[in-house]
Order: C-alpha cells, then structure tokens, then sequence
C-alpha cells in the first residue's frame, strides 16, 4: 500500500471487540460494580478552574484514581474525594479481560467508573494524565448504547462515530491511545441491564511508566 487510507491513519491501534461479554459476565460485573459503589459512592466531578460540574458521575476501583475538581484540577489520587478512603479493588473479572486483550505486561492501576444518565454525555478529549504512554487503555460498556466519537491527534482531525453496547469492549493502543474521543450521546431504552436504564464504562489504565 503506497499509503494508509484515511481511516488506518484516524484509528491505527484502536480495536473493537463487540459482544466480548455474554449476558451472564455483564450481570455478574454489573453486581460486582453496584456493590462496591457502597463503598465508594459516584460523586459529580468538577473541571479545574471553572469549577463547572461535569455530566457524567464517576468513581474508581483499583490503587489510584482518576480524579478532578475546581481547586487541583485532573490527577490521580489513591483516595475517594468525598469518603478519603482508599479505591475499592478492581473485580477479577476486570483484570482478566486486561490480561486477554491488553497485550501489556503490567496490571493496571486504575479503573474509572464512568456513570451516563439522561442526557449525560463527554466533550471532545485526550487522556493525558498518566505517564505511561506505551500501554493502552481497554474500555467495557455496560448497559445502553453509547455514541462514541474517535478522531485523530489533532482536535481539528476527521472523527468517526462508532456504536459501543452492552459487553463491548475496545482496546485503545498504538497511535488511538492519544486520539480526541468523546460520547455524543447514549440511547435509552437498548438495554435492559441496569433497571433504571443509563450507561457504565469501565476504563482500564496503566498510569505509572
Ligand atoms: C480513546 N470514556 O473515561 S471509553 C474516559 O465511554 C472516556 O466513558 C469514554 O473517554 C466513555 O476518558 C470512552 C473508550 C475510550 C477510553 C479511553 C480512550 C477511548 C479512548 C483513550 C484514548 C483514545
Ligand atoms: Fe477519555
């Protein structure tokens, strides 16, 4: 091939595994995420400076999570913001499906519980606060369908929308691990597994090189 097409050049290490989840893991997972929501409650987080609050509800599992607010802006942190305690684990599960699609010798450390409800949705962005670049991110969706948007290195590249349901997951390596993503919107009603509808994501992530 005398060039990479477009699309190769947009989404070069981005992989989408539909379905890697049958119905039985996501209940299973479903239960494992509610019950450790006890303990590390969703909190609304807020974006530096502005103190603007976001739209999408999170938490974390694992040794460190991703966290922001008005004062210190986007870091990771080994505690809850609102609790101070530290991160529940990160459910076998969820390490098992690092292990078969990360291709990454090191465990994660961090796994961001991203809560979608409503109209809740995520602008155009990088992620750019860990500092090991080499490993990917994998992402599990759970529950309603999400409008997912992949672009290229530059905010100002084409971007390509991409459907994410219920047991997907994708794998962001190679050159997409730095790509603008965002989600456009989720749609209610294409899943019945969470009873009051809505949408988790799990996102894996190794942060310390
Ligand atoms: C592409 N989450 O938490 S998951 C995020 O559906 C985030 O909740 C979205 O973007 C969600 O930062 C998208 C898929 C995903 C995750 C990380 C990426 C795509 C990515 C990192 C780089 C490029
Ligand atoms: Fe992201």
């Amino acid at each position: 091939m005398p060039h990479p097409s477009p699309e190769a050049r947009t989404l070069d290490g981005f992989r989408l595994l539909p379905g890697f989840l049958g119905r039985g893991d996501q209940e299973a997972l479903r239960d494992e995420i509610f019950a450790r929501m006890k303990q590390a409650p969703l909190y609304i987080p807020r974006m530096p400076k502005s103190g603007a609050p976001m739209r999408v509800r999170m938490t974390n599992f694992g040794s460190l999570g991703w966290v922001t607010d008005k004062e210190r802006g986007y870091r990771y942190q080994e505690t809850h913001p609102e609790t101070g305690r530290p991160w529940p684990a990160i459910p076998d599960l969820v390490l098992q499906i690092w292990n078969d699609v990360g291709g990454y010798p090191d465990a994660p450390e961090a796994c961001l519980v991203n809560y979608y409800e409503g109209d809740a949705r995520m602008g155009l962005h990088v992620d750019a606060d860990e500092e090991a670049w080499d490993a990917p991110v994998v992402s599990i969706s759970l529950g309603d369908t999400a409008v997912f948007r992949i672009g290229g290195l530059l905010r100002s590249d084409p971007t390509r929308s991409v459907r994410l349901a219920s047991g997907d997951v994708c794998v962001l390596g190679g050159s997409s691990r730095r790509a603008f993503h965002g989600v456009d919107r989720i749609l209610p009603g294409t899943s019945r597994l969470l009873a009051k509808g809505g949408r988790i994501n799990l996102t894996l992530r190794r942060v310390r090189a």
